[in-house]
């Protein structure tokens, strides 16, 4: 037996896909056709695939698994259950006008054309916030409707900005935030599901790994309590004293969100030769 899962062919979520597999130590097969492949050292199938053909591959079971975006997972809304969020391909679905329209909330959008490749998701917008306007599906270069004419406002995928600007656009509106999603048939067997249950362990323990670093750092033993205080560790940091009388070496695991605060803390409190390291696998 081996688990199937579908993912990206090529485009922006196909590099971290495929990271994500090589970081959980799936190695895939090279030389075989870009269609699908599978692994030397773990029983898992790869498919590669269109994005939006993922939902509907694997509600039919001809996938197992896949990895996608939320806002197409939404979109297609097909029967498959969210497992675990990957925390890539992280961006928002969002309303964008002409940058000189006075836009004064969604009530705007009333008796307008909007312009997007995501239909069920914009009707549901209005409908949740009893906008009455047209939507216009469009299949691509959505950002140059209002320009030509096509339409008043588009809802597209958003993540630096730099598209709308290009395209004298501004963001008014968030439908909704996404980032790739691991998702599943409901129907698996007992053995696919043994198999899932191992890849999600090792999913999680990258990122956990990828959202910690692990620090060293040097400091007066007079201080240590205080610096200890601001190191919560995995259980609590590791102390051992250095060749040097009075001085102690730390180490411990820190939260990439708390990062540059806490080294900025750590430094003030007399801590030196700080070293940070990542971390590849954490399991705790
Ligand atoms: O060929 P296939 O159908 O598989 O790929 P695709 O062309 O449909 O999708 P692709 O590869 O562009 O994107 C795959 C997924 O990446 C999307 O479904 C999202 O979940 C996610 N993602 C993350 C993004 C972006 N960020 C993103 N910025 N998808 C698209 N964009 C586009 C957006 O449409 C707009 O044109 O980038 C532009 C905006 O970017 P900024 O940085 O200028 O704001
Ligand atoms: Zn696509």
């Amino acid at each position: 037996m081996k688990l199937k899962i579908a993912i990206q062919k090529s485009g922006r979520l196909y590099d971290e896909s495929v990271k994500l597999l090589k970081d959980c130590g799936i190695d895939l097969k090279n030389g075989v056709n870009k269609l699908k492949t599978e692994s030397d050292n773990f029983p898992m199938e790869i498919y590669f695939l269109r994005d939006d053909d993922i939902p509907q591959y694997v509600e039919d079971a001809v996938a197992d698994i896949g990895i996608v975006g939320e806002n197409v997972l939404y979109e297609k809304n097909k029967k498959v259950d969210i497992v675990e969020r990957l925390g890539f391909g992280k961006c928002r679905l969002s309303v964008a006008v002409g940058r000189s329209e006075q836009y004064d909330g969604v009530g705007y959008l009333n008796g307008k054309r909007i312009a997007t490749t995501y239909p069920l998701l914009v009707q549901q917008f209005l409908e949740k916030n009893k906008v009455d306007a047209e939507i216009h599906e469009i299949s691509g270069s959505v950002e140059i409707a209002p320009g030509i004419g096509l339409a008043h406002a588009i809802v597209d995928l958003v993540s630096s900005g730099s598209t709308l600007l290009a395209n004298g656009l501004k963001e008014v509106e968030t439908v909704l935030q996404s980032q790739a999603v691991l998702i599943r048939n409901g129907r698996l067997d007992a053995e696919q599901q043994q198999v899932l249950e191992k890849f999600l362990f090792r999913i999680r323990a990258v990122k956990k790994a990828r959202n910690n670093k692990y620090i060293l750092l040097n400091a007066p033993n007079e201080k240590l309590q205080e610096i200890i205080q601001m190191l919560p560790g995995m259980k609590s940091p590791t102390v051992l004293p250095l060749a040097e009388p009075g001085w102690s070496s730390v180490h411990s695991v820190l939260n990439e969100n708390d990062f540059w605060e806490i080294i900025e803390k750590l430094k003030d409190a007399g801590a030196q030769g700080i070293l940070v390291i990542p971390i590849e696998k954490m399991v705790i």
